[in-house]
């Protein structure tokens, strides 16, 4: 008899992915008391915020009070320099929570002191940290005014930087739905995309498939990425694929409302024993169609997941992350607000959005987005006022020598990845 060999395996021990979700200020903590009545398992909930009153009636499982020399347990007053200094005081507390943390959502709502204010902060934080974040943002209604719109669009500027996705909805969008429905229930459907793409990450990461996606992939989609739609469709009857995949990537309460332009997408599909190749293919058509929006041979980096579950039998459920879209020249979705003089009142015009550029010059800005230039009443780019968000499609007037760069940088990387269609699309003069 030979010696036996004891062979022994050492596992390094892993520990499953923890996802948390982060409610800063009132709304942000709305945000999280609203997915803590939907009772979603494997998901932390933590709020923060600077109002002790408010933070005492929360729901969530943990909870955080911020900047209590700053502002004695109320709120900020609607100041954000007070929402940064409150985070800044007990980002050792916050951190805490979060450390350990692989997917961390950020819910907040912008126009207010401490959402607007401490976002930033705690969202540097986490990034910095090598923890994937993905934000969601709230901004107000346009009836608020414009100093709370203002508020709120510098935030926003801010916070680009900082995190690796985001996501955002305009409160004001949700007026064009039934006007029947009561605020709480606005809220909630706003916060539905929230939940979506919280719950659709989740599984994505922890649902067993036969063709498994994982937190890799999942990091590999969202890191540094910028604008993102996360999208969860599920639909039944003889066209159960199509209809499901449809209702994943249109969000018309989201900014970015649909797939066109994006260049990255994950995509998940929950389906029964009834499902045929016939609609998985369709999947795949309708997600090439939708991405690539009026370009042609524009190829999409799609990657996928299947389970197969008997809960399905005759419905199917998509879950979609988009990514890595093309601005302008697809047709960015840009605010466009009316420019009043302010010393006389009058109405000058429209301008486009804020200029996207760092808040801190030395601090490149992650998107490399181009700043727009106001067109003034009058003026050759003379529009008329618009008091609504609409599309449209615009290039950039002029590009900082920076932003050349960049774009000269994506256009390399462009080339390389369809390079068929690169004369085509960005012109032949590079
Ligand atoms: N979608 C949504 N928006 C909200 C909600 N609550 C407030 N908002 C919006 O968010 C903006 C900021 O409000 P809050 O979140 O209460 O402000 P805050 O961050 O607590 O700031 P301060 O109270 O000024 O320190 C408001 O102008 C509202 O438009 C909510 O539950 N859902
Ligand atoms: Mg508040």
């Amino acid at each position: 008899m030979g010696e036996k060999t004891a062979i022994s395996f050492e596992f390094e021990s892993v520990s499953s992915p923890k996802i948390k979700v982060l409610g800063i200020g009132g709304g942000g903590c709305n945000s999280v008391d609203m997915l803590m009545d939907e009772k979603i398992s494997g998901i932390e909930l933590i709020a923060v915020n600077t109002d002790k009153y408010s933070l005492e009636r929360s729901r969530a499982e943990i909870k955080i009070q911020i900047g209590e020399t700053v502002t004695r347990g109320m709120g900020t007053g609607g100041d954000p320099d007070k929402g940064r200094e409150s985070a800044q005081k007990d980002s050792d507390r916050v951190m805490k929570v979060i450390e350990d943390t692989d997917i961390l959502f950020i819910a907040s709502a912008f126009g207010g002191g401490t959402g607007t204010g401490a976002t930033p902060v705690i969202a540097e934080l986490a990034k910095k940290s090598g923890i994937l974040t993905i934000a969601f943002i709230m901004m107000p209604f346009e009836y608020e005014g414009p100093s709370v719109v203002e508020i709120a669009e510098k935030g926003l500027v801010e916070l680009r930087d900082y995190v690796d996705s985001l996501m955002v909805v305009h409160n004001s969008s949700a007026l064009n739905m039934e006007l029947t429905k009561t605020p709480i229930e606005v809220f909630r459907e706003i916060n539905r995309i929230l939940l979506n793409a919280v719950v659709g990450i989740r599984d994505i990461i922890f649902n067993p498939a036969y063709i498994k996606l994982d937190l890799s992939d999942v990091k590999n989609y969202l890191y540094g990425k910028g604008k993102t739609l996360i999208g969860v469709g599920e639909a039944d009857g003889e066209k159960k694929g199509e209809e499901a995949i449809r209702r994943a990537i249109n969000s018309p309460l989201l900014e970015q409302e649909s797939i066109a332009g994006a260049r990255s997408v994950l995509l998940h599909v929950t389906h029964g024993h009834d499902t045929t190749m016939k609609e998985i293919l369709r999947i795949m058509e309708i997600i090439r169609e939708e991405a690539s929006g009026k370009m042609e041979d524009i190829d999409v980096n799609l990657k996928t997941g299947f389970s197969l579950n008997d809960e399905f039998t005759g419905k199917i459920r998509t879950t979609v992350i988009a990514t890595d879209f093309i601005e302008d020249e697809l047709g960015e979705t840009v605010k466009e607000t009316e420019v009043l003089d302010k010393r006389t009142g009058e109405n000058l015009g429209v301008e486009g959005p804020e200029p996207v550029l760092p808040m801190d010059p030395a601090k490149p800005n992650a998107k490399g987005t181009p700043s727009s230039v106001p067109t003034i009443k009058g003026g050759e780019d003379f529009e008329p006022p618009a008091t609504t968000r609409r599309k449209a499609t615009r290039k950039p007037p002029f590009l900082t020598k920076k932003e050349e760069e960049e774009k000269k940088d994506i256009q390399a990387r462009s080339r390389s990845i369809f390079p068929a269609s690169f004369e085509k699309f960005f012109g032949e003069d590079e």
